[in-house]
Parts: C-alpha cells; sequence; structure tokens
C-alpha cells in the first residue's frame, strides 16, 4: 500500500536529516509524524519516527550524551516559565538588552559599551502591579554572532521584544538581518497570536517592538522607520533614563500577553488586590472560578462584579465577560 506522502513531508525529511541541533531535530520529528497521514501504508514509518522521537528525547534528557558528530545539546534552550508570562529580549550588539533586564528587573547583568558581553541567557522578573513577569535578556543577533539555542528560547517563550537602537546608524539593516536570521531558523514574528503559517515547518511567534535609547526631538524619525519594518507591531519607546518609559514597557508587555487582572473578594471583605487571577481577555466568570476551583465553578449560584463601566455590586451569572481590573465576588 502506497504511503501517499505530502511533498512538503520530504522536504522537511531532507531539512531533518541534515539538522544537527537535537531539540530543533526533536521538533522536526514530531512535525513530521503529525503531516504522516495514519493507515496501513505508513504504519512501518509512523514506528520508525516513533522511535526517532523517543531516542532523540532521550538525548535531550541525558546532556552530553550527543551521538558522535551532533553538537552537544544545549543547557540554554529552554528555561522554566515563570509568572504570568515569558519575554524574550532579542536584538543586535549594544542595543540595551542587558540595561534593559537590568531597570526592569532586580537581575544584575552585565552593561558594557563593547559588544558580546552577554553570552549565556539570563532572567529577571519584571514586578508590573501586582503581576510578576519573567524577561530573558540573550547574546545578540548579528552577522558575527548567533547562538544556536536562540531559536528553542523564542519558540519557548510567550512574547518576542524586538529591541531596536534608535542611536544605531544601522538600526533598520541590524533589525533587517534579525528578522532574516530567524526566518532561516523557521521562526517568523508577527504583531498577533492569531497570525499563523500554512507552512507547518514554521513557528510564528508574537512580538512587540521596543525603540530603546529614545531620545526626544532626535528619534522621531527612527521610529517612523520602525513602523514601516513592522507595520501593525505595538511599539514602545524607552530609555533606561525614563521611568514613566519602562512602565510603559511593563504595561506594553503586559497587554501583549492577551489576559486581564481579576480580583477576588470574598463578601464583607475588602478585596485582595495582591493576588489577581489572570485569564484571557474575553475571559468568563466561570473560567474565573475554575482558575481559583473546578469545585468552586461548579457550586457557582451568582457572583457580583464591581468595575468601570458597571454598575458597581451588579449581580452576574457564570457566562458574564469580565474585563481587566474587575473585582468579582462569588457566592455559592
Ligand atoms: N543613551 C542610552 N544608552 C543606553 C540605554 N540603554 C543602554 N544604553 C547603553 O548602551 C550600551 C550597551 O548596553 P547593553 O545593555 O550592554 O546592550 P546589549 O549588548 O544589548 O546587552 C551601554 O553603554 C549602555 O549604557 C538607553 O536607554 N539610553
Ligand atoms: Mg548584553
Amino acid at each position: 500500500m502506497p504511503a501517499n506522502l505530502p511533498p512538503q513531508f520530504y522536504e522537511l525529511d531532507r531539512e531533518f536529516k541534515a539538522e544537527k541541533d537535537t531539540r530543533e531535530k526533536l521538533r522536526m520529528a514530531q512535525e513530521l509524524l503529525r503531516m504522516m497521514p495514519k493507515h496501513k501504508g505508513t504504519d512501518k514509518l509512523q514506528a520508525e519516527f516513533k522511535s526517532k522521537i523517543s531516542k532523540l528525547k532521550k538525548q535531550i534528557e541525558t546532556p552530553g550524551s550527543g551521538v558522535h558528530g551532533a553538537r552537544q545539546v544545549e543547557a540554554f534552550d529552554h528555561i522554566v516559565k515563570e509568572g504570568a508570562g515569558q519575554f524574550i529580549l532579542i536584538g543586535a550588539p549594544n542595543s540595551g538588552k542587558s540595561s534593559l533586564l537590568d531597570s526592569l528587573t532586580h537581575a544584575k547583568p552585565l552593561v558594557a559599551d563593547y559588544p558580546y558581553t552577554t553570552r549565556e541567557p539570563m532572567t529577571g522578573m519584571i514586578a508590573f502591579d501586582t503581576v510578576q513577569l519573567q524577561l530573558i535578556d540573550t547574546p545578540p543577533i548579528s552577522p558575527d554572532s548567533y547562538e544556536n539555542y536562540l531559536g528553542g528560547l523564542i519558540r519557548n517563550a510567550d512574547i518576542t521584544v524586538i529591541v531596536a537602537d534608535l542611536s544605531a546608524e544601522k538600526m533598520i539593516d541590524d533589525l533587517k538581518f534579525i528578522i532574516d536570521k530567524l526566518q532561516e531558523k523557521r521562526i517568523v514574528l508577527k504583531a498577533k497570536a492569531s497570525e499563523k503559517s500554512d507552512d507547518p515547518r514554521i513557528v510564528c511567534k508574537k512580538a512587540f517592538v521596543c525603540a530603546h535609547k529614545f531620545y526626544e526631538d532626535e528619534s522621531h524619525h527612527k521610529l517612523k522607520d520602525l513602523e514601516e519594518l513592522f507595520p501593525h507591531f505595538a511599539m514602545v519607546a524607552t530609555s533606561i533614563l525614563d521611568d514613566d518609559s519602562l512602565d510603559a514597557f511593563k504595561m506594553t508587555a503586559f497587554e501583549s500577553l492577551g489576559v486581564m487582572r481579576v480580583y477576588t473578594k470574598r463578601a464583607g471583605h475588602e478585596p485582595d488586590y495582591k493576588d489577581p487571577l489572570i485569564l484571557h481577555l474575553g475571559g468568563t466568570v466561570e473560567e474565573a472560578a475554575n482558575e481559583l476551583h473546578k469545585d468552586f465553578a461548579r457550586k457557582l449560584k451568582f457572583a457580583k462584579v464591581w468595575g468601570e463601566g458597571k454598575y458597581q455590586g451588579q449581580k452576574v451569572h457564570k457566562d458574564f465577560v469580565l474585563e481587566d481590573k474587575d473585582i468579582l465576588e462569588f457566592h455559592i
């Protein structure tokens, strides 16, 4: 019985055979298995790929066991997520990534005015209101520098932050290089999370632009160039010397996640502002209750809600759609 494999399968299979990076190879093998039509004619091939996948997984789990000729598995290509979202800073050498990590979090990365100071990813936590966001600083992407683990890190992160250095003469060329380099690694940066590629080999990642080293009077024409290169992308102008701009960065980052904060309160008590529920935009009272406890959602009779543009203490049911910063009181 013929296997009837789609042409894309053969293309990706060729790339799979040539790929050296173990995690990338694993991702491709999983994709190939997914692309395979499932019938008798592909039984053997399916088994073959399942075995390849389990071997690759083993290699990743036991660092140092890289097969002869393959590069050592990089320990940096996966950072465990913490907080409401994971953000990865990418940019040219000296664009100010480490300075941003330093100013936005309590992490202490090495900042220097010579390029290639950062070799390993560094993380820190941003406190935005009562929400924690995880920020990752990375080595630069340029014709002289690309760390192979970056692809894995970007794929794993929620949001990519493109750090554009407004003071750099070749800002646009530097950014175009980065876009092309990522494309070569089958990563396409998009303005919206819903933008997907028809090509299953390509991973689309939501990104926003950080127009960094912003200096009033001088930077405006550069912002125009950026908007042209990244149409429809969210953009925030920052400078480590301007705290308001850093707050704006935090807000942009939070908004890019497509989530909202919902505070809960008990009847007769003040709202708990310290530990909001994090729900996707458009989330309902039922989803909020579920977030607290499955039982809660099941037993819920009604809820009361306070918030902007609402009748305060309004009685609502489980399909009521909440908004950022709403306060919710459950009645079971
Ligand atoms: N004027 C200005 N300089 C900055 C700003 N942020 C960083 N720098 C400088 O840019 C240089 C490179 O910064 P660094 O954070 O090491 O860049 P990285 O290579 O992208 O990590 C350093 O000399 C920083 O002091 C900023 O907002 N304004
Ligand atoms: Mg750095």
